[in-house]
């Protein structure tokens, strides 16, 4: 039994999962819910900004700290520590080990494309998730152990 407990953490820190093995199109879906403040089925930069902001600890108003990211990353969408880590290290394109509103901003704005408005609409947030992602490769996009 020990044998086989060790196997599943060692799986799950080698190819990420998820505790609750969601997909990375369920937690697309549960992003946009989380951020959609005024309910219209569409993520405002406004909403993406004010959730960072309020729940999620911006250091100085403009950048989280690794441990913030992971932490509610991993509160929120129940990704194991190994796959935040992995998720948060291809957000974090300058290796600063921060995670800034620009890195995000950047990143997002390359999918807003369906339609191009300045907004993200829940297939663009699902287009920009799959792409960076770890577990978007694995096992349908359920990461390894589901
Ligand atoms: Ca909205
Ligand atoms: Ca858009």
């Amino acid at each position: 039994m020990k044998v086989l407990a060790f196997l599943v953490v060692f799986v799950g820190l080698t190819y990420g999962a998820n505790h609750m093995c969601w997909s990375v199109d369920q937690i697309s879906n549960e992003v946009v819910k989380l951020a959609d403040k005024n309910k219209d089925g569409i993520i405002q930069q406004s909403e993406l900004i004010d959730e960072l902001l309020t729940d999620w600890n911006l250091d100085n108003g403009t950048c989280l700290s690794f441990h913030d990211f992971t932490r509610n990353w991993i509160d929120n969408f129940h990704d194991h520590h190994d796959t935040a880590h992995a998720f948060f290290n291809n957000l974090d394109l300058n290796n600063d080990k921060r995670l800034c509103l620009d890195d995000i901003s950047v990143q997002l704005l390359k999918y807003d494309t369906n339609p191009t408005d300045g907004q993200i609409q829940p297939a663009e947030f699902n287009a920009f998730l799959h792409a960076v992602h770890p577990d978007s490769h694995q096992n349908g996009g359920r990461g390894h152990g589901c």
